[in-house]
């Protein structure tokens, strides 16, 4: 650790202090016995031999800003702590290297995250790091885009296609595979160390088997030039919204869904993948058709493991907006930062059917005018993007937001009966909800309950059925996903949320053992009351 930041001085980025300790990676510093509140800057140093040429070091993930040296040389940074990114070493001669990567989990003028939020700001390296080896014209990500003709299960399959020359100006072919068989191919040429993104012509994919909860059908496809080449998965779905409802694969669609961190106790975000399963069979044993993954995006094996299940998602980047007044929205930092961070995710995770909602932010101060400047960038470049996606946010104050052009379906966020109000304002603020969609002439916009809940502590239970028991919260959650599901103006609703998190100090004395205890199972996975009580209703609707 590097408390007074004067691990530079101290040469950490060239040799390995006698000081330092062994540790695990991927991992949180945090689960490190006696670093629990540890915040700041830590350094991560480890040998590697290389057997020469080009190298990429590909970080799943650093928490928050990363600075990375090897042998003393500065080599790269990269700030966000909740998507990949990767650092090329040219010609990196044979023999024994030092690498050396700050991860700092501060927080400055443009922090995304702000230093409150409602989960624990863990620090570190939580997502694995790798070496790769680079030769001739390599692919750096090969995306799928497509057009469905659902009727006659055919798809108009193209790709684009980033490639970077490692070596001398070069001609070459990249070809496309689709689950083993030739697809198309594409003749290339770079000069010398370019870097360009290519578009493929449309191929027409007959009898096509289309990706759905109940049928996740991936195809595996190989995109190869001669020196390299790079193995994903895709689906065939088409999600849409149009007349007030969303509609999968041109049936409609209703949410019933689960807001999740990727967090746990004993790991923070270096979550398990075996216990990734875990949720997604506990999720879908409640009967629940997806998952949001609040507040960042998750680890890409989550979004893998969703993929093959069949689980919609919701992936969105971490400004929490009760942190940032109307004021810091506007800070050209924070909004060049998270222009990349949305850049980033969609990247990343193009190709994944699973998600099918891009969420831009949520809770920020909505009706001020930065806000709306935010979200029009934010949802321009989505949009931009055209991969038939999903672009929201969740708004808490939907009665004077003045940004809800710049989304496809409108997302609330809302606690009656928990923080204010009793359970019984629900109906009233729902149908007071409608006509300010009316007055917007929004109503081709569903609406989607995106946050709702109670806290209870497991095992909690009185002969009152009054806060923070489990009795209470099973209440409150069945009064209002009965009203969410006869609405016809409701496309569904996240429950908030599904397991108890550990959250910052910020969140102060509210939060009962310093936990988010809203779960509808605890942070060992345990269910309360109200777990059963969402899984009959799910069952129901
Ligand atoms: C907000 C927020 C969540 C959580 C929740 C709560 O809506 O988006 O992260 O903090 O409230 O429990 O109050």
């Amino acid at each position: 650790t590097d408390k007074d930041g004067t691990g530079e001085q101290n040469g950490y980025p060239s040799a390995i202090p006698t000081e330092a300790k062994s540790t695990f990676v991927p991992s949180v510093w945090n689960t490190t016995l006696g670093l629990l509140e540890y915040e700041g800057a830590a350094w991560y140093l480890r040998k590697f031999y290389w057997d020469g040429g080009n190298a990429r070091i590909h970080f799943g993930a650093v928490m928050t800003m990363a600075t990375v040296w090897v042998d003393g040389i500065l080599c790269g940074e990269h700030y966000g702590g909740f998507t990949s990114f990767d650092i090329d070493l040219p010609d990196l001669a044979t023999g024994e290297h030092l690498i050396s990567v700050r991860a700092d989990n501060s927080f400055d003028g443009g922090a995304i995250p702000a230093k409150m939020v409602d989960w624990y700001h863990y620090g570190g390296i939580p997502r694995s790091v790798e070496l790769r080896s680079m030769d001739g014209i390599c692919v750096t990500y090969s995306h799928a885009y497509y057009d469905l003709d659902l009727e006659n299960r055919t798809a108009y399959l193209r790709f684009r296609i980033k490639l970077k020359n490692y070596g001398e100006a070069k001609t070459d072919t990249v070809s496309v595979k689709l689950n083993g068989s030739p697809l198309l191919t594409c003749p290339i040429t770079l000069t010398a160390g370019e870097e360009k993104e290519i578009e493929t012509e449309t191929v027409t994919v007959s009898d096509v088997a289309i990706w759905s909860p109940n049928s996740p059908t991936l195809y595996t496809f190989d995109t190869e030039t001669s020196t390299d080449g790079i193995r994903d998965r895709m689906g065939f779905r088409e999600i849409k919204v149009e007349s007030g409802k969303i509609y999968l694969n041109g049936e409609t669609l209703t949410v019933k869904g689960v807001c999740r961190h990727e967090e746990h106790p004993d790991f923070g975000f270096a979550f398990p993948p075996a216990l990734m399963k875990r949720d997604i069979d506990i999720i879908k044993n409640m009967n629940a058709n997806s998952i949001r993954g609040s507040h960042y995006p998750n680890s890409e094996y989550f979004v893998d493991l969703l993929d093959e299940s069949g689980m919609l998602f919701w992936s969105e980047i971490p400004i929490w907006g009760v942190g940032y007044t109307a004021e810091m929205l506007g800070v050209p930092l924070f909004v060049e930062r998270a222009h990349r961070m949305i850049s980033e995710m969609a990247e990343q995770y193009h190709n994944h059917p699973s998600i099918v909602i891009w969420g831009i932010h949520n809770e920020i101060p909505s009706q001020s005018e930065n806000a709306k400047a935010l979200s029009k960038v934010l949802y321009t470049a989505l949009k931009k993007r055209a991969d038939g996606r999903i672009v929201t946010y969740a708004c808490n104050h939907p009665f004077d937001d003045i940004c809800m052009e710049y989304c496809d379906v409108i997302c609330l966020n809302q606690y009656h009966g928990w923080y204010g109000g009793g359970i019984e304002s629900w109906a009233k603020h729902i149908e007071d909800f409608k006509a300010r969609r009316a007055e917007l002439g929004m109503q081709n916009k569903p609406i989607i309950y995106s946050e709702f809940g109670a806290a209870a502590i497991f095992g909690h239970h009185t002969f009152d059925d009054i806060k923070w028991t489990e009795e209470y919260q099973a209440r409150l959650i069945s009064h209002a996903i009965k009203l969410f599901m006869e609405d016809e103006a409701i496309a569904g609703c996240y429950v908030w949320q599904y397991c108890d998190i550990r959250t910052c100090a910020e969140m102060g004395l509210n939060r009962a053992r310093g936990f988010n205890n809203k779960g509808l199972v605890n942070e060992y996975r345990r269910p309360k009351m109200a777990y059963n009580a969402v899984k009959t209703l799910y069952s129901e609707n």
